[in-house]
């Protein structure tokens, strides 16, 4: 069992419907469990401007899947949010993206761990801090504290 963080966005389609309902659906699946849900944050968006804020959050989930197979899952709910990959930083009706994955450092073309964003966007380090604390370490990182 590893413990992996996901970060949840939408900026389309009534957003804190789309983040609580996806929570629901990461819980359902076979092999994942979610053991934490940070608050719902209203962010100003990163990248273009002409956008409607977003709702982020972060969740701590328990898996056993693989880091990949845990994508996919993650793509399927994207999709089934009616999620079109179109302009890079665009709106989006559902954004789940792995954060860390245990200790894991992977990357791939499909996928990169822990996210290279992460500790430079507030709207994920702030709900990630909510659900660790100070003295949290990200991976290849360092301190969480160090970043906020
Ligand atoms: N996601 C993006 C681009 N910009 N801005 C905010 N505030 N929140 C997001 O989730 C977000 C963004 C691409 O994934
Ligand atoms: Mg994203
Ligand atoms: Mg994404």
């Amino acid at each position: 069992m590893e413990t992996a963080f996901i970060s949840l966005g939408s900026n389309l389609n009534h957003p804190i419907k789309q983040i609580l309902e996806a929570y629901n659906q990461i819980n359902e699946l076979d092999n994942i469990t979610v053991s934490k849900l940070s608050s719902l944050y209203k962010t100003k968006p990163v990248g273009p401007q002409n956008q409607n804020d977003f709702i982020n959050a972060v969740a701590t989930i328990k898996t056993k899947l693989t880091p990949i197979d845990l994508l996919y899952a993650l793509q399927r709910i994207e999709t089934k949010h009616k999620r079109k990959r179109s302009i890079k930083w665009g709106p989006r009706s559902l954004d789940l993206d792995i954060l860390l994955f245990g200790k894991l450092t992977l990357n791939t073309r499909d996928l990169t761990i822990p996210h290279p964003e992460l500790v430079k966007r507030e709207f994920v380090l702030i709900p990630l801090l909510e659900v660790t604390n100070q003295d949290f370490t990200i991976t290849k990182y360092g301190k969480i504290s160090k970043y906020i």
